[in-house]
């Protein structure tokens, strides 16, 4: 019984760990409350009035300070990141955007990291009867890559995923949004995060660490029992 309850002590304070580990983000302005400050935007746009833009939450405003006259909630999705969610996030909203993209390189040490963000599909662009594919590859992974009508609409989501990286250097955080008619689907995300977690070697040491307070805890009830 005892032995059952140090393994559940352990499981809790693993999850714990998970939740409290992203302390550290990589990414600067992931929040997007500078705007499309330290983003790079690429490909092509035939919508040249109509760039990504960092947009207001509850602005009920024009483009480019709202969706369009739809007011955003801010992004409450169980987004790990240690950036605040604050007051604005990014748009991509041009109806003829071919492998439009935000990009930023981060440079990274080796090690363990974890990775995400969340997006959001506003209703006034979900019911355009364009299609937009979304994507986002991050450290060479894609952990989001589908049609926006496939998703759902006014929903905060959050993406994830965790690498290992061996080689110190400059590794990407790139989402690329495509359209291919007037008027399409739209896209909003905020708190994009890289970063650095424990190396399983360090839990098990850790994991042992409270093994043993777990045993001393034992042996210490042991002699109370015996005592009385
Ligand atoms: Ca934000
Ligand atoms: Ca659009």
């Amino acid at each position: 019984m005892t032995r059952y309850l140090g393994a559940a002590a352990v499981a809790a304070v693993l999850m714990a760990g998970s939740a409290q580990a992203v302390t550290n983000n990589q990414v600067v302005n992931g929040s997007f409350e500078n705007g499309l400050a330290n983003w790079t935007i690429g490909g092509t746009n035939g919508q040249a009035a109509f760039p990504p833009a960092a947009i207001f939450y509850g602005a009920a405003q024009p483009y480019p300070n709202g969706a369009f006259g739809e007011a955003i909630p801010q992004d409450n999705s169980a987004n790990p990141s240690p950036d605040a969610v604050g007051n604005r996030a990014a748009y991509f909203v041009s109806d003829l955007a071919s492998g439009q993209s935000l990009t930023q390189s981060i440079f990274l040490n080796p090690g363990r990291y974890q990775f995400g963000f969340s997006a959001y599909a506003p209703a006034n662009g979900f019911a355009n009867a364009g299609e937009a594919r979304f994507s986002a590859t991050i450290l060479g992974n894609t952990i989001a890559n589908y049609m926006v009508s496939s998703g759902p609409v006014q929903t905060w989501q959050h993406f994830f995923g965790e690498t290992v990286i061996t080689t110190a250097g400059f590794y990407d955080v790139s989402f690329v949004f495509d359209t291919a008619l007037v008027p399409a689907k739209d896209v909003v995300i905020d708190r994009v995060y890289v970063a650095g977690v424990p190396e399983p070697g360090s839990w098990a040491m850790l994991i042992a660490g409270f093994g043993l307070i777990g045993a001393a805890s034992r042996r210490r009830r042991g002699a109370l029992t015996v005592a009385a």
